[in-house]
């Protein structure tokens, strides 16, 4: 067989192609659209809950505070250099996924718990953890229940569109333990409904009936929730499916507080550690240029977040830690090298 040595072989096209398709990824990426649309909109669009204190809560004055509020925050603080520039939408259950699919909002930072089905099937993305809760149990102390598996005959008020609801079968099944739901859409609703006493209990993520019992409870000791956790509830953020860009920047803005804290970064000392030598510092907080610009943003976008919102634990501290209403301690959600499960790749 002749040779044809003129004509390269696939193979060196094909490496030649893939070789120029990656210094063009490296040189030419873009924006991805909805950040496009916040930037020219001015605004982030930010879905929360219609009231759940600690995480998504307006006061009288339309002030919206909360773990997912100042997520939210962060985010247009990255994209749009400021905390302000944010409109809250509040979602009930069932109105939080066609409302991140139409495009209505940018992202849904509403104590979402990451499922399979709704990672893989509704066309929206899981980002990253900024919340371990589990799903638990709220009842009256009167009952004298210790214990989810002395549930038999209740009646439970649970919200639709929740993964809740599919929990709460799985458990009754699985115990072999006969129930009544009681479903109500609209959450201030179901909570009147419970504390009237028309259920026995409330099953939702513990941190919701930890805000709900602090809240809207008439005495909140006279309610417990029950010590089994009837599924793991890790809670996230969630944006459309096909837009990398801004999936990358919701993700890694979550890892940026989480790092700040692992780093001893709070909104307090950041500007002390625009000096430091420490590489991985540097490089986060923008000072030796680069990651920024991979993302399509600012070099100072991380010190941005950190200097308006704090680290993970300043987050978590000011809306659900021991000194709040819910009182919560950090448990799995301590970092990695406390004992929890807070773990963010590297700035590298
Ligand atoms: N984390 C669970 C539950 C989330 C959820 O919607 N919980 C209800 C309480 S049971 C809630 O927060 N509702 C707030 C609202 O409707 O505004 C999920 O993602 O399905």
């Amino acid at each position: 067989m002749p040779s044809i040595p003129a004509f390269p072989s696939l193979r060196s096209v094909l490496l030649t192609a893939v070789a120029a398709a990656g210094t063009l990824c490296a040189t030419l990426s873009h924006a991805g659209p909805t950040v496009d649309t916040i930037k020219k909109r001015g605004q982030l669009v930010c879905g929360v809950s219609q009231g759940s204190a600690g995480l998504s809560l307006a006061d009288s004055q339309g002030r919206w505070t909360g773990l997912d509020v100042d997520f939210c925050k962060a985010l247009a603080t990255a994209v749009l250099g400021s905390p302000d520039k944010v409109r809250y939408v509040p979602l009930s259950s069932q109105q939080r996924f066609p409302a991140l699919l139409s495009g209505e909002i940018d992202v849904l930072n509403r104590n979402t718990t990451v499922t399979s089905s709704r990672d893989a099937g509704l066309g929206i993305t899981s980002t990253a953890i900024v919340f371990y809760d589990g799903q638990g149990f709220l009842v009256p102390k009167k009952l004298g229940i210790t214990s989810a598996k002395n549930l038999d005959g209740a009646q439970v008020c649970v919200q639709p569109g929740t993964n809740n609801e599919q929990n709460l079968v799985d458990w009754f099944t699985t115990h072999k333990l006969k129930y009544r739901p009681v479903v109500i859409e609209n959450l201030v609703e179901l909570e009147k409904a419970f504390y009237a006493g028309r259920c026995d209990v409330y099953l939702s993520d513990a941190s919701t009936l930890a805000a709900s019992r602090s809240a809207r409870a008439g005495n909140p000791d006279d309610y417990v929730i029950l010590p089994e956790r009837v599924n793991k509830s890790p809670l996230s953020p969630w944006v459309r499916d096909n837009d990398s860009n801004w999936i990358d920047i919701v993700r890694w803005t979550v890892n940026a507080v989480v790092t700040a804290e692992e780093l001893g970064i709070t909104s307090g000392n950041v500007d002390g550690f625009l000096v430091s030598r420490d590489p991985q510092v540097r490089r986060l907080l923008g000072v030796d240029a680069g990651i920024g610009k991979s993302f399509q943003l600012d070099e100072r976008w991380a010190y941005n977040v950190i200097k308006s919102v704090g680290n993970y634990g300043e987050i978590w501290d000011r809306n659900v830690g021991p000194k709040t209403p819910l009182k919560l301690e950090r448990g799995y959600n301590a970092l990695w090298n406390k004992g929890g499960l807070l773990y963010a790749p590297p700035f590298q």
